[in-house]
């Protein structure tokens, strides 16, 4: 069983991240061979900066190590260090309808955002359909809002498959039950996310802890003052998912912990107990960044290992379509 999964270094990394994906990702190295991505060739898809996406591709890879990705058990590299990912790509968009991209809600909520709008980020699905074939993953730990581009590549495999014969395997998502959707603190209707509009909207895993109690004092509730999740209580509810998740407890628990006491002294609990989970993490995270050619050697460790992988998948698929061998 194998496992691959992938995050944009384009921002800093939030909560939604963590709670959604990237914790799935440490649990799952531990029973399966694992493989985590910089989608650095996706975060091309909106502008740029050059020196601001070097800082951020180390500082993403600094956060992973730091959260428990453990690079004697998973190859953590970069896209762009692995030549197949493009190529096998393009092979794929050769496969792909104009009609099923324009369907991508993500696609139609950056293209909104950026104004002028690239064939990159239009084919952005396949990339990341390409990533997840290439290593033949059975698994793919994500967030909900990943869903729809999952569904995607298991078309793509099933098409190509179809076509040319059997070379993929067909993944599967795995979105977990709780937590695959954290919202904005500010505005409970929208993703916690890296480009969010308000800049207290998300809980950055290296916010020092008077952030947080800003933040979390800080954000939005709902009607009346019970602390109870229903969909009448949506922004409650969030933070009630944090807390659970979080401290190990079920929703129904935190629920009967914060019983009339409240949405201050629940809201006060909740930012001691980020804090206290993101201490140890943020002491790693400050260790590792420190280092930065010893970051460096573990993603080109990761990359000659995945190459291994993706040259292997590729040559099979050249061969199914008819492409003479080099
Ligand atoms: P952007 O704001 O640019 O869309 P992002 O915050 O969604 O970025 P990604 O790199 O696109 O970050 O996502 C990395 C992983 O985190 C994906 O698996 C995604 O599904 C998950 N994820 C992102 N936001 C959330 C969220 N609010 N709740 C749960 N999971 C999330
Ligand atoms: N598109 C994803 C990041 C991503 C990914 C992947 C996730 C790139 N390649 C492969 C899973 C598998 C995102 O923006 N969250």
């Amino acid at each position: 069983m194998r496992i691959l999964s992938g995050i944009q270094p384009s921002g800093e990394i939030h909560l939604g991240n963590y709670i959604g994906a990237l914790r799935h990702w440490v649990a799952s190295q531990e029973e399966l061979e694992s493989f985590y991505l910089l989608a650095d060739l996706h975060a091309i898809t909106v502008t740029q900066d050059p020196k601001a996406l070097r800082e951020r591709t180390l500082s993403t890879a600094a956060v992973l190590l730091a959260i428990g990705v453990d690079p004697a058990r998973s190859a953590l590299f970069l896209q762009s260090h692995v030549g197949e990912h493009a190529e096998l790509a393009w092979i794929l968009n050769c496969l792909t309808s104009f009609s099923e991209l324009q369907r991508m809600t993500q696609f139609k909520d950056k293209a909104n955002r950026e104004g002028t709008t690239t064939l990159g980020l239009f084919a952005y699905p396949v990339l990341q359909a390409a990533d997840i074939l290439l290593y033949q993953a059975d698994h793919v730990p994500v967030g909900e809002d990943q869903k729809q581009h999952l569904e995607l590549t298991r078309n793509l495999a099933s098409r190509f498959n179809t076509r040319f014969g059997a070379t993929f395997k067909i993944p599967q998502a795995a979105i977990a039950p709780a937590g695959a959707r954290i919202m904005d603190l500010q505005d409970p209707s929208k993703k916690m996310s890296k480009s969010g509009a308000s800049p207290d909207g998300a809980i950055w895993l290296t916010d020092t802890p008077d952030a947080i109690r800003k933040k979390i004092r800080g954000a939005v509730t709902d009607s009346g003052s019970e602390v109870k999740a229903s969909s009448r209580k949506p922004a409650v509810t969030n933070l009630l998912t944090i807390y659970s998740i979080l401290s190990n407890k079920s929703v129904h628990e935190s629920e009967q912990e914060f019983a009339g006491a409240g949405y201050a002294r629940f809201k006060d609990a909740l930012a001691e107990t980020l804090i206290a989970y993101l201490q140890p993490i943020q002491n790693r995270f400050r260790d590792v960044a420190s280092d930065r050619g010893e970051i460096v050697r573990v993603l080109h460790r990761g990359a000659e290992k995945a190459r291994a992988i993706a040259a292997h998948t590729l040559d099979a698929v050249k061969q199914s379509i008819g492409f003479l061998p080099r």
